[in-house]
């Protein structure tokens, strides 16, 4: 009887295995990100093409070898890899050309080894993810600078980091390397990403010393096989730090210190790539304390380093100037100055003309500059969209400003057409990330962030392709190709950043933070000064919220913006809803497109991302099987605690804001689980950077 039951639960047990048709995948910790597919390079199997010192070509080859050992793929018989005999203009400096004959030859060429590098990874991508076909292909990068930017600090900090310590142990440099040094290389260049930014842009005058300078080389050698150049960000005072009496870029001594210290720099890295400069921002010393214009201080630089080819990356992120509207701040700082920027200087401009908000409309000056280099800044990390707690995939959001026309000159003068250099003369483009990896095991803290790292890479290739394709590509090849699996998490995915500006700010409010660590909602913080603080952006009292940018009663933000925008965004009927509070104070009994006022408006926004957020959690779970133990309860943890934070949020904004308007939530509307009053004092324990631990935020249950 025994044995009979036991058989039978084992057969019970077998066709459950069977019709799941899954087994479940051993522990995973992340670390290989989406390179899973081969722990060893190998050296056997195929035709290397050309010089194989330790170079792109050799990587190339090696990447290739270990890939098609593990995986075999029966359509191809040989593969080679290497560079052209002869230059092919078409394929520039990074460019690269896959040929897939139909008897099953592949062979991958390039001018230079970092685009045989590049061609290698794409076919890899292509064996993965099952789009391999006979025929050719031929990519070049969309961006020549494709540059993630670390905040990371001397002493191992990461100023808005959330996986971690700095990945970089300068206090062990240059004495022990560590086998990150070179993962990380090869993670950014499988994705083409080619330049890096070590240290932060509120920069330690420390990082130019001749010390730190050898402890830089040791990453730059590393990096260089692929294909990926080191940048610097500099402390604009650094001459007065070392002694002399002035940092005025039109002083003849601090030009000759930046000339020595620049030459220092290449005799050290022969290819160093150049500067990275915050300049009058939040504190930061600049051209502006001795009265000369940020032209002065970037050209200066930039003249210095002209002879080696570096370039300058001159942040427009500016907070120096009177103006009531920081909005407008960039474009009145920086217009002035159009056409007096030497042709190695690059003007980056964060995406939105305020600060990396959940959305923001793009900003205005990418549309304003015409004869000057302008780049994008990105910020892969998630300083305002729940650090690396909340699961937020950021593509759909870059893209919506890449996509967005400026109409600079007329229709199609996109901020990608444009930051690409195709719509006036620049003679360098590039985009930059702020990144979000640090020394945690899966480098960006929540595994489902690796997605953000790669998706600006892809995006830095090549900005047209979709969000869907990108994290389809992410997801098979970090966790299974299971199609099931597939179309559950990347809906999910998908959905994550609309979800986010629900929960948190919808409707085009914006900066509505906790203190200065800004994680969770803070919104009666602050004085309606200037000072980045919530009630100054949301501007809410008793006659309505939102921040009135219009041209009759506003701060006229909405003329930095060319027609047709400008009156889209000036006349209340025409803009549209995510931007609405952004552009205009109203009424909370305003009348909305949908019929409903504006408050309860606001109340369904934040219930829908309150209800995507909790539905996250349905769906990963759904997903269980396909996904290994290790990964799956991490992920779980972090997407519950991300649904209750869009109660939290929603309870702290809509509670403050009833508190003006007088009326109800609406009753299908998830009841507040908590106080106004409890919401404020918690504030006060989460005050610093950090992110606070999973369990000490407030408690929240979750509905079914
Ligand atoms: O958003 C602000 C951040 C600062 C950051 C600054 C910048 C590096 O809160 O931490 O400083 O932007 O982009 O310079």
């Amino acid at each position: 009887m025994k044995t009979r039951s036991i058989t039978a639960a084992m057969v019970l047990l077998a066709i459950v295995f069977v019709s799941c048709g899954v087994k479940k995948p051993a522990d995973n910790d992340g670390h290989s990100l989406w390179l899973g597919y081969s722990s060893e390079r190998d050296n056997s199997g195929a035709v290397g093409v050309g010089d194989l010192s330790r170079n792109g070509v050799k990587i190339a080859l090696e990447e290739l070898n270990g890939y098609l050992k593990d995986n075999p793929v029966s359509e191809i018989k040989s593969w080679r890899c290497g560079l052209l005999n002869e230059k092919d203009p078409k394929l520039g400096d990074e460019g690269f050309r896959i040929v897939f004959s139909e008897d099953g030859d592949v062979n991958i060429r390039a001018n230079y080894d970092a685009g045989v590098l590049y061609g290698a990874y794409h076919f890899i991508r292509l064996c993965r993810n099952k789009e391999l076909k006979p025929g050719v292909i031929e990519e070049v990068p969309a961006f020549q600078y494709r540059i993630l930017n670390h905040w990371d600090n001397p002493n191992g900090t990461v100023e808005r980091g959330y996986a971690g310590k700095s990945l970089w142990k300068w206090n062990e440099l240059p004495g022990t390397i560590r086998p990150e040094y070179e993962e990380y290389a090869r993670a950014n260049a499988s994705v083409g990403i080619n330049g890096t930014v070590l240290n932060n842009v509120n920069a330690d005058p420390r990082m130019l010393s001749a010390e730190y300078l050898q402890k830089v080389k040791i990453l730059a050698d590393i990096f260089r096989p692929y294909g990926i150049k080191v940048y610097l960000s500099l402390n604009f005072a650094a001459p007065k730090h070392n002694g002399l009496k002035t940092s005025d870029p039109l002083d003849k001594d601090v030009i000759n210190w930046w000339k020595d210290k620049v030459e220092e720099i290449y005799s050290i890295i022969p290819d160093f790539g150049g500067f990275l400069v915050k300049a009058n921002s939040e504190g930061q010393s600049g051209p502006q304390d001795y009265g000369r214009t940020h032209a002065d201080g970037a050209n200066m630089l930039a003249d210095a380093l002209k002879p080696y080819g570096g370039i300058v990356m001159w942040r427009a992120f500016v907070y120096a100037s009177t103006s009531p509207d920081r909005a407008k701040q960039a474009v009145e700082e920086f217009l002035p100055l159009d056409g007096q920027f030497r042709d190695n200087v690059i003007i980056q401009i964060k995406n939105g003309p305020v600060d990396f908000q959940p959305r923001e409309p793009f900003s205005p000056l990418f549309g304003q500059l015409e004869k000057t280099n302008v780049m994008a800044e990105f910020q892969i990390t998630q300083e305002y969209m729940g650090h690396s707690n909340h699961m937020v995939y950021l593509h759909p959001m870059w893209k919506e400003c890449l996509d967005s026309d400026t109409y600079q000159k007329g229709e199609g003068s996109t901020v990608a057409a444009i930051t690409e250099g195709k719509i006036h003369a620049n003679n360098i483009s590039a985009i930059a990330g702020v990144t979000n990896i640090g020394d945690s095991v899966n480098w960006c803290g929540h595994h489902l962030a690796q997605a953000n790292w790669y998706a600006f890479g892809r995006m830095a290739w090549n900005p047209e392709i979709s969000s869907e394709q990108i994290v389809d590509e992410w997801l098979r090849q970090t966790f299974t190709d299971n199609k099931a699996f597939l179309n559950a998490v990347e809906g999910m995915m998908l959905a994550s950043h609309e979800a986010s500006v629900s929960y948190e700010m919808p409707l085009g409010l914006h900066h509505c933070f906790a203190g200065a660590g800004h994680y969770g909602p803070g919104p009666w913080e602050g004085a309606s000064r200037p000072d980045w603080s919530p009630r100054y952006y949301h501007k809410a009292s008793a006659d309505g919220v939102g921040f009135d940018r219009t041209s009759e009663t506003g701060t006229d933000a909405v003329s930095q913006y060319h027609e047709p925008l400008k009156s889209l965004y000036d006349d209340v009927k025409t803009c549209p809803d995510e931007l609405l509070l952004w552009f205009h104070h109203l009424p909370w009994d305003y009348r909305m497109k949908s019929g409903n006022t504006l408050w309860d408006e606001l109340c369904y926004k934040f219930e829908s991302g309150i209800k995507l957020a909790r539905g996250f959690i349905d769906t990963w779970e759904s997903v269980e099987k396909y996904v290994d133990n290790h990964r799956y309860s991490q992920i779980h943890d972090k997407l519950v605690r991300q649904a209750k934070d869009a109660i939290w949020w929603r309870d702290a904004m809509i509670l403050y804001f009833q508190t003006f308007s007088g009326m109800e939530i609406p009753a299908d509307c998830t009841p507040p689980q908590h106080t106004l009053d409890e919401l404020r004092n918690f504030r006060l324990r989460i005050s610093n950077y950090e992110t606070p631990a999973l369990d000490v935020l407030p408690e929240y249950t979750l509905s079914d």
